[in-house]
């Protein structure tokens, strides 16, 4: 059993177009980084994704991770058990700790839970689905909020920022609108040199990926 955090995703994307950039296991290289936590990434097989790893995540997606016996899916779940390890991501005081867990929260069921079935009906050319209306709410909420505050919870960057910054800087989300506020604070928290770290990991992993299979392809 590995002694340190492994992160699981797929061993490819599409690309240029596909999610490289975008999929989950971002959120917990983050997460490590921020905390400097040592970690590895092992990749399944994208092709067969959706049964080939169900007995680790049971809807066939990723990241999921393990920490020495510690198993666990859904990338929120993960980011909350990292968060666990490093005052960095998550404040020791109480009601710090709160206003962390509740933006955390707020990033994935209050604004992912509408951003993600907008962007996919809308990639897929449906011209009104119903969503926008929902989604341009959620958003002018989030960027009144952000435009009287710098950090979500504690006045400093937290779990909660990273949650929420990931969420909130898909590009078809980003540019959906004008947003002065959420703009400043995605600048803000992708500026970052461990989201930066993360990111650039993400993409050499999928570009490495993309290169071998044009190989194998030949
Ligand atoms: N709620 C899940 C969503 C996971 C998710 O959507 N994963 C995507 C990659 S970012 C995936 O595995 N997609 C492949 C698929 O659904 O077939 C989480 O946050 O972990």
């Amino acid at each position: 059993m590995a002694d340190n955090v492994v992160i699981w995703t797929l061993d490819w994307v599409p690309m240029p177009d596909g999610p490289a950039g975008f999929v989950r296991d971002l959120r917990l290289r983050w997460a490590c980084e921020e905390a400097g936590l040592s970690y590895e990434v092992r990749t399944i097989p994208f092709e067969g994704r959706e049964a080939n790893h169900l007995d680790r995540q049971p809807f066939g997606q990723v990241p999921y991770l393990d920490d020495g016996e510690i198993r666990m899916f859904e990338s929120g779940a993960c980011l909350l058990h990292l968060a666990r390890k490093s005052e960095v991501l998550m404040p020791r005081d109480p009601v710090d700790e709160a206003q962390a867990l509740q933006w955390t929260f707020a990033a994935l069921n209050s604004v992912e839970m509408v951003s993600v079935p907008w962007w996919f009906l809308d990639m897929t050319g449906a011209q009104e689905n119903g969503l926008t209306g929902w989604l341009e709410s959620r958003l002018s909420h989030i960027d009144r909020v952000l435009s009287e505050r710098e950090w979500l919870a504690a006045d400093r960057f937290t779990v909660a920022d990273l949650a929420m910054a990931d969420v909130l800087r898909v590009g078809k989300v980003r540019s959906f609108g004008d947003r002065p506020a959420t703009e400043a604070y995605l600048s803000r928290v992708t500026d970052r040199p461990a989201f930066k770290k993360a990111y650039s990991d993400q993409m050499a992993h999928f570009a490495a990926a993309e290169a071998k299979r044009a190989q194998a392809q030949g």
